[in-house]
């Protein structure tokens, strides 16, 4: 329904209806076959540098103050976003994604392995978002693991009140003393955010200081432990907001779906996590290469982030 709210999205609706016997649109086959006399409409190169920059900067201006921030766009963070952005679209939602390609692990099944596994109900995630799929009885297979994650992002990115701002790191979180904690607590009121090479080179760089983003609910799914992974949760450790973190648990694929599904929640006022980022807090066990937790995570997430939202 969203996708098509804007005019760009409408035009692009109007063009697809308008097809020959073979499939395509009339203006591609129309440019066929006349490839001698191709050329493209002229430019100069000031104008693609600031076509892109005007649009954002303008991101950056209206973001700044935003709803919801999604940190980390991989199967669970996109499914948040999806669900968020659809239930509300009064709502601005702004992704920040470390890598310069979205998806986190979610453009393979497993290993080096196309299919993509999503045990049941999660079934109905792939028939909201028009991802076909092998209906194997207690689960369900998608062909390739890209066509679930590609489908999603598309459907997020066309969002007229999403946007998403990758190779950007969230580096910390932003707090305010939490009233109702009698102020030993904090909540969660934005994220502060680096270019990702920046981040990474903070230790051989002169210092670059961050950029930051206000908001009243975030929602963590950076994912378990590794270079980038779990940051959320390593930092309520290290600004003692949590005791300690449990640690990931070895793979059980049944305990640790429903796991993470039942457990994602806010975490400490104006933070919710999800996926399995979720996993480093309680010491849920990992599941492996079935995604169906990281896309009902995500809904439940969205769910949550609307409800503190609303408070
Ligand atoms: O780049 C990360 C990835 O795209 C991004 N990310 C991590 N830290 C970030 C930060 N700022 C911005 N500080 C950050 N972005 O977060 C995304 C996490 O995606 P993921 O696929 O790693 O996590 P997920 O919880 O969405 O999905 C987990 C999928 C797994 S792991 C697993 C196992 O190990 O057993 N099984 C499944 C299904």
């Amino acid at each position: 329904q969203l996708a098509f709210a804007s005019k760009k999205a409408q035009d692009a609706g109007a063009a697809v209806q308008d097809r020959t016997a073979d499939g395509l649109t009339k203006p591609l086959t129309e440019m066929m076959g006349s490839w001698d006399n191709f050329t493209f409409a002229p430019i100069r190169e000031s104008t693609v540098s600031r076509a892109m920059t005007r649009r954002y900067f303008a991101d950056l201006d209206a973001h700044a103050e935003t709803d919801i921030v999604i940190v980390g766009a991989g199967s669970c963070g996109l499914s948040a976003a999806y669900t968020l952005g659809t239930l509300r679209p009064d709502l601005r939602i702004t992704i920040i994604e470390a890598g310069v390609a979205p998806g986190g692990g979610a453009w393979l099944g497993g290993q080096l392995f196309s299919a993509m596994v999503m045990r049941k109900p999660a079934d109905v995630f792939l028939r909201e978002i028009g991802v076909p799929f092998d209906d194997e009885g207690d689960y369900v297979v998608v062909k390739h693991a890209a066509l679930f994650t590609s489908t999603v992002l598309s459907k997020v990115l066309a969002m007229e009140n999403v946007k998403m701002f990758n190779a950007t790191t969230v580096e910390d979180l932003i707090t305010r003393p939490d009233a109702e904690e009698g102020g030993a607590g904090v909540r969660i009121a934005g994220v502060v955010t680096n270019w990702t090479l920046v981040s990474m080179h903070h230790d051989d760089q002169s210092c670059m200081d961050p950029n930051t983003v206000n908001a009243p609910v975030v929602i963590s799914t950076t994912g378990h432990d590794g270079p980038f992974g779990a940051f959320s949760v390593k930092r309520l450790v290290s600004m003692k907001q949590l005791e300690q973190l449990e640690g990931m648990r070895g793979l059980d694929m049944t305990r640790a779906e429903d796991a993470i599904v039942k457990n994602t929640r806010e975490i400490v006022p104006g933070l919710i996590v999800g996926g399995m980022e979720l996993s480093e807090i309680d010491g849920a066990n990992r599941m492996g290469p079935t995604f169906g937790a990281m896309a009902l995570s995500g809904v439940k997430a969205a769910e949550e982030a609307i409800r503190v939202f609303d408070m």
